[in-house]
């Protein structure tokens, strides 16, 4: 398994704007990566720093007032800005993706979840839809716009009677990739309505049966190809927040 590189700048990059990124940026828990992509400025390239600068810094308030914001929406974007294609990754590379039977495939619910009756891909259709265009960020320094469509996540842990008071929601994938999240950003649609179960792919290359997006949180924080949900107030951990990636990876 290879790690997941960190976004490495560029050595033109000086002090003084690395210092800013930090306590800035840093502070508020979005990686270098991130903002590089978020600004449209490549910070690895031969670019006028300045230019960067002055694009970071007007970025900041941008961002401050978008979506370090907790009752701010995430960003979303018109059709016409979807990436094509759409990029593919996990941590380890497409030709090795594990693929399941659509038709036999089930979401298994555990924890703190009252009704806890396994949902097919069919039963994830049958409830409604929501459908949102987004950016997802990845750590490794890049980001695709996407359309993700499936059932709010608060609205599924209500109907399946989730203790919505604890802390957690925790997520494992056929592909041995664990993940979770904080409770606030599944279960609180007013706020955060970017959280959903999607019942399809994205782009036919995932093959999955199903994902959870959470278009409020860095890439790794959207596990695909699940298997099972469970509602619990210990601490899952997850794939990569287990190697030193911070947990919230919140934008
Ligand atoms: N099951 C599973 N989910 C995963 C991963 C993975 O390796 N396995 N990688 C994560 C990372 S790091 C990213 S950036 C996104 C990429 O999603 P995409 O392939 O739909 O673009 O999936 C996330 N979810
Ligand atoms: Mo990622």
């Amino acid at each position: 398994m290879n790690p997941m590189p960190r976004v490495r700048l560029g050595e033109i990059e000086p002090a003084t704007l690395r210092q800013l990124a930090r306590r800035r940026l840093l502070g508020r828990g979005l990686s270098l990566g991130a903002l590089s992509l978020l600004t449209g400025c490549d910070l690895s390239g031969r670019g006028p720093i300045d230019r960067v600068l002055w694009a970071m810094l007007r970025f900041n308030d941008r961002v401050q007032a978008a979506l370090f914001n907790p009752h701010r929406l995430a960003a979303t974007f018109p059709p016409s800005a979807i990436t094509r294609p759409f990029r593919f990754n996990a941590y380890y590379p497409e030709y090795q993706i594990r693929t399941v039977d659509a038709a036999t495939w089930k979401l298994e619910l555990g924890g703190l979840i009252a009704d806890k009756r396994p949902w097919s891909l069919a039963d994830l259709r049958a409830v409604p839809q929501h459908s949102q265009i987004t950016r997802l960020i990845c750590v490794e320094g890049w980001s695709v716009i996407g359309q993700w469509s499936g059932v709010l996540l608060s609205d599924f842990l209500r109907r399946v009677g989730a203790d919505l008071r604890a802390r957690y929601v925790g997520f494992k994938c056929f592909d041995d990739y664990p993940c979770s999240i904080d409770m606030a950003s599944g279960a609180a649609s007013a706020d955060h309505p970017g959280a959903r179960l999607r019942s399809s792919a994205a782009h036919p290359a995932v093959g999955c049966a199903a994902a959870a997006a959470t278009a409020t949180k860095l890439g790794f924080k959207n596990p695909k190809y699940l298997s099972a949900m469970w509602v619990t107030n210990s601490y899952p951990g997850g794939y990569w927040a287990d190697q030193g990636y911070k947990w919230f990876s919140g934008l």
